[in-house]
């Protein structure tokens, strides 16, 4: 048994997430974890709600809230979504809590004491009607290369190019509209990454089996140009983290807090003091997951995301921990995700277009959701959701071949052979190559499941339940039961014993669907079939069951077209 910890990349806090989001992380990190479950190992899955930073205020501020309550509101919002798509995290965190107060504050010192932090004088756009220096989005005025009139200080959103706040025609606050600003010269804390980059590159190159995508990234930063570049830490903010050395103030930083990426990743360590906490347990407790000197050096740790928090991740994270000087657990492996499109375009959320986590949940249940998504996640390249692509794999995967196998065996031996597991005598050849087939098949996809390899994964899961409706066609209880019921009874016997070996293999997938047919199944016994032949005998004759009710629906053109038309691009 080995533990492993496991982190989803934290969704940010101003909205309700799309199901691009979800697919880039938390979803495929939900299946890694549960299947490190079933498979016996111990788990710690962490994730949390990222709320610091300007997009959570100006958010907050659009929403006529103060930021506090808007984000407390909206990590209830989140965390519930989490729960009706059966993310099984062992918690759902918040980076404003006061255990990642403490910690940011704390590396913060650790950093500063070990040299690693710079002091910084800047000239920055301050606005004396609003009394504060405003950051780049917080400054609005005329792109200069399309005439497009709300540019924002950091970036046209119309023609895409990145801006500088003096580039604007026309400058004015975001917050008040006041055209008075001034430049003003002010401190920041920048993290010397610069004087890591050996150790960073030693550690990224002792890194084995990690994928392309990744390393390229992280490569990439570490060497082109003049190479790892300083980062600033700080920022003119009310809402975030304020700017101390752990114990003392910080002298020249009053009124700033620590830079949202700074604090985010930081939170991974400090939700697992807050599950420890929620859970009355002392604080070794989550330490064995986090400190080398306290337990963790036996853990796999992987993480999860999408490959633009990549840098973030492979370069000023562990740059953090490591320069702290403090035994931290770093990363071992990082999954990274490409872009999920949406009906020949991009999902988006100022534009509303796309199916946003609550309205998925308001059309289908979950398990369909979790299924196409996981299917078709974006691993080698970006993917695309469409319609006619949700309701083909619904219809076939879900309806034809999993629920029709499930309900024709079911449904067939409650008729011929009442409510309990048929007898019928030992199993003939056509069983035994069966189930060594999917000895076989389990083996590759324990395979692809390990690797994280989840649309192989998925395939072969499919392929599994293939084999168990391509059985049924052949061995065809129904026509053999007229000449010999026993020998029906025996192929019955096997079906519902698939049934079984069905829901423990497809639960890390569709875990609704899974209970149903353990609970229909009148079985709670999930241990993982390590042996089909054996799995395949576990419930014996005259064990009790019930016909499930129907597990999955098909999806009709009529809805799948008003679908369409309904998340074309006008959220409410
Ligand atoms: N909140 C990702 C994003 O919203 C960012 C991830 C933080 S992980 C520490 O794109
Ligand atoms: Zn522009």
């Amino acid at each position: 048994m080995a533990r492993v910890l496991i982190t989803s990349a934290l969704p940010y806090i101003n909205g309700i997430k799309h199901l691009g989001n979800l697919v880039g992380s938390q979803l495929p990190s939900d299946l890694y974890a549960r299947y490190m479950r079933a498979r016996g190992h111990e788990v710690m899955f962490i994730c949390a709600t990222d709320e610091h930073g300007t997009p959570a205020e100006l958010a907050a501020a659009k929403a006529g809230k103060p930021v506090a309550e808007y984000c407390a509101e909206m990590h209830a919002v989140q965390a519930g979504l989490a729960r009706g798509f059966r993310l099984s995290f062992d918690h759902f965190g918040r980076s404003s809590s006061p255990q990642n107060h403490r910690l940011t504050q704390h590396l913060a010192g650790r950093l500063r004491a070990a040299g690693l932090i710079a002091e910084v004088s800047e000239k920055q756009v301050y606005s004396p009607a609003d009394g504060r220096f405003l950051p780049d989005r917080y400054i609005e005025g005329t792109c200069p290369n399309c005439g497009y009139e709300r540019a924002r200080g950091d970036q046209c959103e119309e023609c895409t190019k990145q801006l500088d706040p003096t580039d604007l025609i026309n400058p004015r606050s975001a917050i008040s509209g006041s055209t008075d600003l001034e430049v003003r010269e002010t401190k920041h804390l920048y993290l010397r990454q610069s004087a890591l980059r050996d150790r960073i590159d030693a550690w990224i190159d002792s890194q084995t089996g990690w994928p392309v995508l990744t390393t390229s990234i992280a490569r990439k930063w570490l060497h082109d140009g003049d190479g790892l570049q300083d980062r600033g830490i700080t920022r003119d903010l009310d809402w975030g983290i304020p700017v101390r050395d752990g114990t003392d103030d910080w002298p020249g930083m009053e009124g700033k807090v620590f830079y949202v990426w700074f604090d985010a990743p930081i939170e991974y360590i400090s939700a697992t003091a807050e599950w420890a906490e929620a859970n009355g347990l002392p604080d070794a407790a989550w330490r064995r997951w986090w400190r080398t000197d306290e337990g963790a050096d036996d853990v796999r740790y992987v993480q999860f995301m999408g490959k633009d928090n990549v840098p973030f991740h492979t370069l000023s994270f562990p740059a953090t921990l490591m320069g702290s000087g403090e035994p931290w657990k770093l990363v071992d492996y990082i999954k990274s995700f490409n872009y999920l499109n949406y009906d020949g375009g991009q999902f988006s959320t100022s534009l509303g277009r796309g199916v946003f986590m609550d309205q998925a949940l308001a059309i289908l249940p979950s398990d369909y959701w979790r299924w196409w998504l996981l299917s078709h996640a974006p691993e080698s390249s970006d993917s695309e959701f469409t319609w006619e692509n949700f309701q083909a794999s619904v219809n076939k995967d879900l309806a034809d071949v999993l629920g029709n196998f499930v309900s024709r065996v079911s449904k067939f031996c409650l008729s011929k052979f009442g409510p309990a597991v048929p007898d019928g005598g030992e199993w003939g050849d056509r069983e035994t190559a069966l189930a060594a087939e999917i000895n076989r098949r389990l083996r590759v996809h324990e395979g692809c499941m390990e690797a994280m390899e989840v649309r192989k994964s998925a395939a072969e899961l499919r392929a599994i339940w293939v084999l168990g409706n391509e059985y049924l066609q052949e061995a065809a209880p129904w026509s053999v039961f007229k000449s010999d019921p026993a020998a029906a009874a025996m192929q019955i016997r096997l079906g519902l014993n698939l049934v079984r070996l069905y829901a423990v293999i497809s639960r890390p997938f569709i875990p609704d669907a899974a209970a149903a047919m353990m609970a229909a199944l009148g079985c709670d016994d999930w241990s993982w079939p390590e042996d089909a032949s054996a799995a395949l005998r576990l419930l014996e004759p005259g064990h009790g069951f019930s016909v499930p009710d129907m597990l999955f629906r098909k999806i009709t053109d009529a809805e799948r077209d008003d679908w369409a038309q309904r998340f074309s691009g006008t959220r409410g």
